[in-house]
């Protein structure tokens, strides 16, 4: 059987302030021409069909009706991955004219779906949705928790698709994970905690074929299966990957096949660096691409954007970056921050004018420090108390009579990827 592979379109999504449908429409068109090629007997989604969990309304019909058109030449399965609404998958499989054709696998639980083969036989394909670390472990042991979590869902997987497949079926699993060991594009500001949070690779089961989404840039996982990637690259971080869909051809019990076709639609991102001298020199390979400009020898202004957009005027400038010269000590001009106290002490004289002190100061300046911290490693933050502002501690704000009626609220961490 030849199953078409795909994954992470993120409808919907911007690069920086510039939207991305032009590019999603072309990919689409690129692969329904593949798709009508190839006659493959099911294709599948790998997840993260939408950048959202609740997509604009063109967004929503554009990813529709690219899943309805592919229905039109062979079924299609849809995993939901992280950025997906699983209520939304859930309203979509019971959607009149989308449903016959397109099933939309919202949890583990859903039922196996059947597909019947060309040649008489069957396929028989498992899905595992994203799982979120955060349902997994708590903070000390997240990560062997969340290991653990997974290892459980492919293991019940592969058990379900050995108890309900017959001999000669093909046994596909359809899947939003990260299996360790792959290599990102979207280098995370936290790597190492990417890397933690994924699959241990010998959890794999060994099956038919394995198309995984969730990792933006298209790899092979070991023989058995692979990421299919971002059809566009998504961001800058992307630039450098070259995107494709999977042609696979399962056999029963046998190492896939597999023919990555490239795809070339949608525009490039290009960063292009130096005078602008040198960028007007760079223009011809940034026409028609989504640029970014690192300027150097320039002062940041507002006329320099202007500048580069002239001196790259078939590129669509999405960011401008003034790189500012090297200064020896001689010429330094201090810029309009620098001499000044650093934010913590500016914090400390602005909370001793408002009469805070003595240890709640200290708990406060402290917070600061934690949350200053956890911006610079791009962590989240959540406090483990919560320090009142306003009156010392031998002060009116201590004894307000909302302290005993009232107790603050918390805030909660964001969770939501
Ligand atoms: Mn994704």
């Amino acid at each position: 059987m030849r199953v078409l592979h795909l994954a992470d379109w993120h409808l919907g999504r911007r690069t920086l302030r510039e939207s991305r449908a032009a590019d999603h429409d072309a990919v689409i068109a690129e692969i329904l021409d593949i798709a009508r090629d190839a006659r493959p007997d099911l294709i599948v989604h790998a997840g993260d069909l939408w950048d959202s969990a609740r997509p604009g309304h063109d967004d929503l019909l554009r990813g529709v009706e690219a899943l309805r058109d592919l229905a039109g030449l062979c079924p299609v399965h849809v995993v939901c991955g992280n950025h997906d609404s699983p209520s939304l998958f859930r309203a979509l499989g019971r959607l009149p004219g989308v449903a016959e054709h397109v099933s939309f696998a919202a949890s583990d639980d859903d039922p196996l779906r059947t597909v019947p083969l060309r040649d008489g036989g069957r396929a028989l394909v498992a899905s595992i949705p994203y799982p979120h670390p955060n349902r997994s472990g708590g903070p000390d042991d997240q990560a062997a928790a969340y290991r653990a979590d997974l290892a459980r869902r492919l293991g019940g997987a592969a058990e379900r698709l050995a108890r309900e497949a017959s001999p000669g079926d093909r046994r596909i699993l359809a899947a939003h994970i990260h299996v360790a060991g792959a290599q990102l594009s979207n280098a995370a500001a936290d790597p190492g905690r990417a890397e933690s949070l994924s699959a241990d690779p010998d959890a794999l089961p060994r099956l038919d074929y394995v198309a995984l989404g969730h990792i933006h840039r298209p790899q092979p996982i070991g023989d058995r299966g692979r990421y299919a990637g971002s059809p566009v690259p998504l961001d800058f971080s992307e630039a450098g990957d070259r995107k494709s869909v999977a042609l696979v051809t399962a056999m029963p019990g046998d190492v896939p096949r597999v023919e990555t076709v490239p795809l070339a639609a949608g525009r490039p991102l290009i960063t292009v660096q130096g005078g602008i001298d040198e960028l007007a020199r760079r223009a011809p390979e940034t026409v028609g691409a989504l640029c970014r400009a690192i300027v150097t020898g320039e002062e940041p202004a507002a006329a320099l954007a202007d500048r580069v957009r002239d001196a790259l005027p078939e590129a669509r400038v999405v960011e401008v970056v003034a790189s500012r010269p090297e200064r020896g000590a001689d010429d330094h001009e201090p810029g309009p921050n620098e001499g000044a106290a650093p934010l913590s002490e500016l914090l400390r004289d602005y909370l001793v004018a408002d009469g805070v002190s003595g240890p709640r100061l200290d708990r406060l300046l402290g917070r600061f420090e934690d949350l200053a911290e956890a911006a610079r490693h791009e962590r989240d933050y959540e406090p483990d108390e919560l320090v009142e502002l306003g009156g010392g501690d031998e002060g009116p704000g201590e004894r307000s009579a909302t302290d005993e009626t009232a107790p603050p609220s918390r805030p909660t961490a964001g969770t939501t990827p």
